[in-house]
């Protein structure tokens, strides 16, 4: 299996599942924080450090100050109460725990409702790059930083309804390519040089590195229509990135577009391939 990524195949097959015994109707679980092992906490340490000296300087700066003001850098796995206190006085919101993956209507539900779901377990010490489904690392130290930022915390929520709406109009792949190449993969230009946010990077050892510096990958100024025809590979690092400017800018595009129409319209073009750019895509600077 692939290394530092979602297994994001898989999420279909969960579609009908109910939940996991001891997990509610919403698919959330306990933190259970104190059953936490010191293996555990010595594994969050470890990424810790060692994400921290390699994104010096390559993250948004929005990412950085939502470390700092969510006190993420304290040793251990965060407790989901105290992160929460500090969390939902920001933007209104809250973590979660789910035991892994949970259905996409389960998932777009909370987003839709300002809950992020983040995974109550950490992966091994002796596979500290492999990854199965998302854990407790990548989901707060991914994810959790930039939703301390209003416009990122509302970009999310956003996601979570045009989620729902995408599901009950079979267009669930669309929106999912939005999602995978913003909150997941997402480069952003800042001070005239390109930075991460997405926490698919973030999160990653390799990837942070490859994302701004390796030659290989396509950087492509965000352009909405290309984002929702582009395919995506979750089996290996990303072959196309997509830059943005402002979260404000994308917000106020996806509220102001009637994807419904968009994915209507697009469903008579066909898809596009990671691997390949034409003439008119714009090359980000
Ligand atoms: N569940 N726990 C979890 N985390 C995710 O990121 C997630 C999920 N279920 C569905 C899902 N993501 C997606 O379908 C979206 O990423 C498009
Ligand atoms: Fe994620």
């Amino acid at each position: 299996m692939q290394k530092d990524s979602h297994q994001r195949e898989m999420h279909g097959a969960l579609a009908s599942l109910t939940p996991p015994s001891g997990a509610a109707e919403d698919w959330t679980v306990p933190q259970r924080w104190d059953e936490l092992t010191a293996e555990d906490h010595w594994v969050w340490d470890t990424l810790f450090a060692r994400q921290q000296t390699l994104l010096h300087g390559r993250a948004v700066e929005a990412f950085e100050r939502g470390l700092d003001m969510l006190h993420l850098s304290r040793p251990g796995v965060p407790n989901f109460d105290e992160l929460n206190e500090k969390l939902d006085r920001r933007t209104g919101w809250t973590v979660v725990a789910v035991p892994g993956l949970v259905p996409d209507d389960v998932f777009f539900r909370h987003l839709s409702e300002r809950r992020f779901p983040a995974g109550n377990f950490i992966r091994a010490a002796d596979q500290l790059d492999y990854l199965e489904e998302p854990d407790v690392f990548h989901d707060v130290f991914g994810h959790v930083p930039l939703l301390a930022q209003p416009d990122v915390a509302d970009f999310m929520q956003a996601l979570g309804r045009l989620g729902l709406e995408a599901l009950d109009r079979g267009a669930l792949h669309r929106l999912a390519r939005l999602y995978w190449y913003t909150v997941e993969f997402g480069l952003a230009r800042e001070n005239g040089a390109l930075k991460i946010y997405g926490a698919g990077i973030l999160s990653s050892f390799g990837e942070s590195h490859y994302s701004l510096e390796n030659a290989k990958p396509h950087r492509l100024d965000f352009d909405l229509k290309r984002i929702l025809r582009t395919r995506y590979r979750t089996d290996c690092f990303q072959l196309s990135y997509f830059v943005i400017d402002r979260f404000e800018d994308v917000l106020k595009l996806v509220l102001r577009n009637d994807l419904t129409a968009l994915y209507e319209e697009l469903d008579r073009l066909p898809d596009l391939s990671p691997c390949t750019v034409d003439a008119d895509d714009l090359l980000a600077a």
